[in-house]
């Protein structure tokens, strides 16, 4: 069976146990690293001192774009894992962009959820909503033509801005208007797995 490591209020770690659902893997969550800590056997598996990670067998992995790269390819056949390269890079290529927006959206995360309210820094959220909306006028643009990230069909490519994205919409903040990211995301919001190991209460 598949572990994974990590508590569900990571970003990283909802893309894995997402994918895992959609793949319909049997999987067993340890929750990991924040308020729950990481003991010597999980930095053993994980020097990074980081989740999520996981152990499939005899293969222990992390990095989580990494890991649904693996995933798919080990379990999902030639739906998730398409053997023609440039079908395959389409949805990889969303999936390495993910981390410049995931960068952008930082601060109006911290800043809204993690910080203590006296923390907070009303500039640093507006500078951070500026950059995620130059990101999102790319995605806009692009999925004007195309239905998902991955193509034309749902893929390992939508998952991590899949759950990026989640946040953005949940964030107490004014948003400036993508109608096509928005109808992506409504999409996105059907898909197996997505309502519980994702669209939870951000904390
Ligand atoms: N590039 C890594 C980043 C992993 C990462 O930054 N994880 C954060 C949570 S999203 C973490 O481990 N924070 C420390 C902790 O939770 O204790 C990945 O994609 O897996």
């Amino acid at each position: 069976m598949l572990t994974i490591w990590g508590r569900l209020n990571s970003h990283n770690v909802k893309k894995v146990a997402w994918l895992a659902v959609e793949l319909g893997l049997e999987f067993e969550r340890i929750d990991t690293g924040g308020q729950f800590g990481m003991d010597a056997a999980y930095l053993a598996k994980n020097p990074n001192a980081l989740i999520p990670t996981i152990e499939d067998g005899e293969v222990t992995l992390w990095e989580s774009n990494a890991i649904l790269r693996y995933l798919a390819a080990r379990h999902g056949g030639e739906r998730w894992w398409p053997s023609n390269p440039a079908q395959r890079a389409t949805a990889d290529r969303w999936m390495d962009w993910q981390f410049a927006y995931a960068d952008a959206q930082r601060d109006a995360f911290l800043h809204n959820v993690r910080k203590p309210a006296a923390e907070r820094r009303p500039d640093l959220i507006a500078a951070s909503i500026d950059a995620c909306a130059k990101h999102l006028a790319v995605m806009e643009r692009y999925l004007d033509k195309k239905p998902w990230l991955s193509g034309d069909a749902f893929g390992i490519g939508d998952i991590p801005m899949g759950v990026y994205v989640n946040t953005w919409f949940a964030l107490p903040i004014e948003r400036p208007s993508f109608p096509v990211v928005e109808a992506w995301f409504e999409r996105i919001r059907t898909r197996p797995g997505f309502a519980e190991q994702v669209a939870i209460p951000l904390s």
